[in-house]
């Protein structure tokens, strides 16, 4: 029954992260996988998750009964402030459809399902994006193009390309955006250029969806990272918004995400949630409660709700501070070519520029791991690494 079945390629991401493991040099560095590690090279559980863990595990008024299909619904409501703010009319009007999900990338899978029902269309994804969206949507049974996002020239965003692509799109087509920290190139519109996207989504009647795993982690203040959400609902847009809680609230293994779908009133939100209610139900039925639980308690209970927001300025903090560190270093070193985009480039991943070739090399010969597209998690990178880390791509540059 089975013996047809071919081997399938590890997920490339993974696959760097048990490369990793295996080894056994005491030099090695793990630049892969977008996971926080400490200055120790330690993963880190936030005091504030522990703290509200401890007080939902031992709250005897909780139970271990399904929830709703569409989730918490605290959790749903705190979703929703905190990504389109506190007094977002989109939210009084009711006009916003939220359901848990498995993490972000339940909340794409959803996202996209719901899509290929009911209002299938092209998706646009940005040239190059984060591997997993290309399998998503292939598996939700949409085809897909790209915009070219990144200009490999300037390590910057081409926003002439993307605008000139995207206003060739057939009416009706979905754009998947990634809201903030752009995965893999750091590289984000800025406020002047996200205006400009809107403008041609307008004007091809693009539906916008967004995908939002990283806010706190671009300018380091959570309000201002979702601006690109909040213009466009502002500006009328219908659309919809994949939101995780993996990377911020460092909850990776709980799955604490939530889709939402942005429409014109009331009562069609109430006929959008009725399918995708079933969507839900035929993916995963209902979602897991004790991470929704305790990001709940964080986004409605002003006092956690600070303490994690102080706490998440540490953790993204660090990363800035090895961004400065290691150009530095490069610097320090004379290693040639410009390296100004490491400060520049913003979030969990740096695109260093670094050929296929050259990344194999700093694996093989220097036990550094990072993807083999260049792109490097700034989070594996320590005061103590950071040295040997330079000296590492320096030779690799001059081999
Ligand atoms: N989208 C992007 C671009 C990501 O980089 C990630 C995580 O790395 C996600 C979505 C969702 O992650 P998760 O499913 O772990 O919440
Ligand atoms: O490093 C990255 O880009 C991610 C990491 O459910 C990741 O792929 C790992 C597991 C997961 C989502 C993202």
């Amino acid at each position: 029954i089975f013996s047809h079945i071919v081997q399938a390629p590890p997920d490339p991401i993974f696959g760097i992260a048990n490369a990793y493991k295996a080894d056994t040099s005491n030099t090695k560095i793990d630049l892969g996988v977008g996971a926080y590690r400490t200055d120790e090279e330690k993963p880190y559980v936030f005091e504030i998750i522990k703290k509200l863990e401890k007080e939902i595990v031992n709250d005897p008024t909780l139970n271990k009964e399904y929830l709703p299909i569409e989730g918490l619904a605290d959790f749903n409501k705190g979703c929703q402030k905190l990504m389109f703010g506190q007094n977002s009319p989109l939210i009084a009007s009711g006009q916003i459809v939220t359901a848990q999900c498995l993490g972000g990338t339940g909340a794409l899978r959803v996202g996209f399902e719901f899509v290929k029902r009911h209002i299938p269309g092209d998706v646009y994804v940005s040239k190059p994006t984060w591997s997993n969206h290309n399998q998503v949507i292939e598996r939700a049974g949409l085809n897909q193009f790209e915009y070219p996002y990144y200009e490999p020239k300037t390590k910057g965003f081409n926003c002439a390309g993307t605008i000139e692509c995207l206003s060739q799109a057939r009416m009706g087509s979905i754009v998947l955006l990634h809201v903030c920290a752009h995965n893999p190139t750091g590289v984000d519109p800025t406020e002047a250029e996200w205006l400009q996207i809107a403008d041609v989504c307008k004007r091809r009647r693009l539906v916008p969806f967004f995908d939002c795993a990283y806010q706190g982690f671009a300018s380091g203040c959570i309000e201002k990272d979702v601006f690109a959400v909040r213009k466009f609902a502002e500006l009328g847009f219908q659309m919809i918004v994949a939101q995780s809680f993996s990377k911020n609230m460092g909850l990776y293994n709980e799955r604490v995400g939530a889709v939402h779908i942005v429409t014109s009133n009331k009562d069609i939100s109430a006929r959008v949630l009725s399918n995708l209610k079933i969507v839900i139900r035929t993916i995963c039925s209902n979602p897991p409660a004790i991470g929704a639980r305790i990001a709940a308690k964080i986004l409605t209970d002003e006092k956690y709700f600070n303490a994690w927001v102080e706490e998440l300025k540490t953790v993204t903090g660090r990363i800035i501070k090895m961004r400065t560190l290691l150009k530095q270093e490069l610097d320090n070193l004379k290693v040639p070519g410009n390296w100004d985009h490491i400060t520049k480039q913003t979030g969990f991943f740096t695109f260093t520029g670094l050929t296929p070739e050259q990344c194999d090399l700093l694996t093989k010969q220097y036990h550094v791991y990072l993807l083999r597209s260049g792109r490097m998690s700034m989070a594996g990178i320590t005061s103590k690494n950071v040295r040997y880390l330079a000296e590492s791509i320096k030779a690799v540059v001059q081999n």
